[in-house]
């Protein structure tokens, strides 16, 4: 080829592959609604240790891979994960496989070590946890019970959690571990009742690409070459699921998809992706702060696979005070009323009641279910239990969904899943909405 080709060639490369690449973060006009997010995360984190509230890993990730920090928040944080894992273990708290994960990936992202874990309290002669070792046996209860009941005792996102915080801690991952996951990608179990968990096939992309990254063994080709299959198979699903708006699954599991295709240098147009999710931020829809922390690292092309890699000395930049006003979705006004139907059809006592409820605007869904259950006690009484994400509805009307037998409450308005929780979501006047007995 003579030189005027190869210019023409490579100009031609440069005007296709510019316009999908380069806008992969926010630009210098934009940081603003960035530093926002991180400002509700750095709150939310203040007044959860304000109050004694167990402390978010997702909210250390994404403060530590920002561009800004409040490091007094983020080494106070370190402290009271540190502190949260010991007493967990001591006195055998709830501490799923996928939280263990996260605690790890969070002392790790402030440069501290997860198998030397300590904290005021440790007690009975030993001076260190080793979360390492724990999230080790952690996860072999999760591929012992894929073994026996062909799922795990949590979910393939926590198991993907798993395998990508051990490999990230430089821990040794089983080819039989790793092959469940992949006999999970391709069998269906990245879905729940029936829709496929972008959610979860991105993780399991961040973990699979750390364990492909860290296979050096010839021995292990073999395992190295079914990873990349996988891959190559999951990053077709997780673009499938591209909408014409530019997201990726929905709005909340974009901020995952793209540090799947970051990680896999996969192009796509990710400025218009951008673009829209600046846009959703800009009309309320990352105010909670779980939701915050899993798209903030994206906005700034960061992603968990980085997260051992962080500078936690010298001087970091300071998050500015956020100069963006919250999104007003213009305060409503007056009551609303909304037709709320519980309903179940797949146990022996098959139930379907309606209630009317009026409730002022602007109210969330939980809201009406107070106010359902103030009405009609018997039939719309119901438990919540706090998660990362808010309360999560584990019973209605004396029914609880369980991980046994793989059921739960589904919210739906019309036909539709809702993309919200109860605590978070805001029903429209006249809206129907059902809370729906369901399998996943
Ligand atoms: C697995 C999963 C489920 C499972 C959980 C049970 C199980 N065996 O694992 C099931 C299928 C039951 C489920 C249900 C729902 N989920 Co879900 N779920 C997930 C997923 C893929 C992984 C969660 C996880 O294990 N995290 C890791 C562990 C370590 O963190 P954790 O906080 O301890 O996890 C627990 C909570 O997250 C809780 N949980 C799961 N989903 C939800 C949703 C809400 C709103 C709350 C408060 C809690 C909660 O269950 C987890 C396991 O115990 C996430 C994806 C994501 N990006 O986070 C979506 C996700 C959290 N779910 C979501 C939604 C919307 C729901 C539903 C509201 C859907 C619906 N229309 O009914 C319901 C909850 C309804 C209720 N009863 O209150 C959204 C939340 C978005 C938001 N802004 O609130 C996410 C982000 C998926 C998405 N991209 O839309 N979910």
């Amino acid at each position: 080829m003579d030189r005027g080709r190869m210019a023409l060639a490579v100009l031609l490369l440069l005007c296709v592959w510019l316009p999908v690449s380069l806008q992969c973060s926010v630009s210098e006009n934009q940081i603003g609604q960035v530093t926002r997010l991180l400002n509700i995360m750095v709150q939310s984190e203040k007044s959860s240790a304000a109050s004694g509230s167990t402390p978010n890993p997702s909210i250390l990730l994404a403060l530590r891979l920002a561009s800004y920090h409040d490091t007094a928040t983020e080494r106070a944080m370190l402290g009271r994960l540190q502190a949260d894992a010991v007493k967990r273990v001591q006195e055998g708290l709830e501490f799923s496989s996928g939280t263990v994960a996260l605690y790890c990936l969070g002392i790790q992202a402030c440069c501290a070590d997860p198998s030397l874990t300590s904290a005021p309290g440790l007690t009975g002669g030993k001076k260190t946890l080793n979360l390492a070792e724990l999230l080790e046996k952690k996860l072999k209860e999760e591929i012992e019970n894929i073994d026996s009941k062909n799922f795990p005792l949590t979910n393939y996102y926590q198991v993907s959690l798993d395998i990508m915080a051990l490999c990230m801690m430089g821990k040794p991952v089983t080819s039989h571990s790793v092959q469940r996951l992949i006999e999970a990608s391709d069998n269906g179990g990245f879905s729940y009742g029936g829709k496929y968990s972008v959610d979860t096939a991105s993780v399991a992309v961040l973990a699979l690409t750390c364990v492909k990254r860290s296979i050096k063994a010839p021995d292990r080709m073999v395992l190295r070459l079914k990873i990349q299959n996988t891959l190559d198979h999951l990053i077709k699903n997780i673009l499938q699921e591209t909408t014409s708006e530019g997201l990726i699954g929905n709005v909340y599991s974009t901020g995952l998809a793209m540090q799947a295709l970051s990680v896999t240098s996969t192009s796509y147009n990710c400025s218009r992706t951008i673009q829209t999710v600046l846009e959703r931020a800009g009309s309320g829809s990352f105010e909670n702060p779980m939701a915050a922390s899993q798209i903030t690292p994206s906005l700034e092309n960061r992603n968990y696979l980085e997260l051992n890699k962080l500078h936690c000395e010298g001087i970091q930049k300071p998050l500015p005070e956020s100069t963006l006003p919250p999104p007003h979705p213009t305060v409503p006004e007056g009551v609303i009323t909304v037709h709320y139907r519980v309903e179940n059809s797949i146990t022996e006592n098959t139930f379907n009641d309606i209630i009317d409820v009026t409730v002022p605007a602007g109210s969330s869904l939980l809201r009406v279910m107070e106010e359902a259950a103030k009405i009609s006690p018997v039939k719309f009484k119901f438990t919540v239990e706090k998660s990362s994400w808010g309360p999560f509805v584990t019973s209605i009307q004396g029914l609880a969904g369980n991980a046994e037998d793989r059921t739960y409450w589904q919210f739906l308005t019309g036909k539709d899943a809702l993309e919200q929780g109860v605590g978070d979501y805001k029903p429209f006047n006249e809206e129907h909405i059902v809370a729906k007995f369901s399998k996943y």
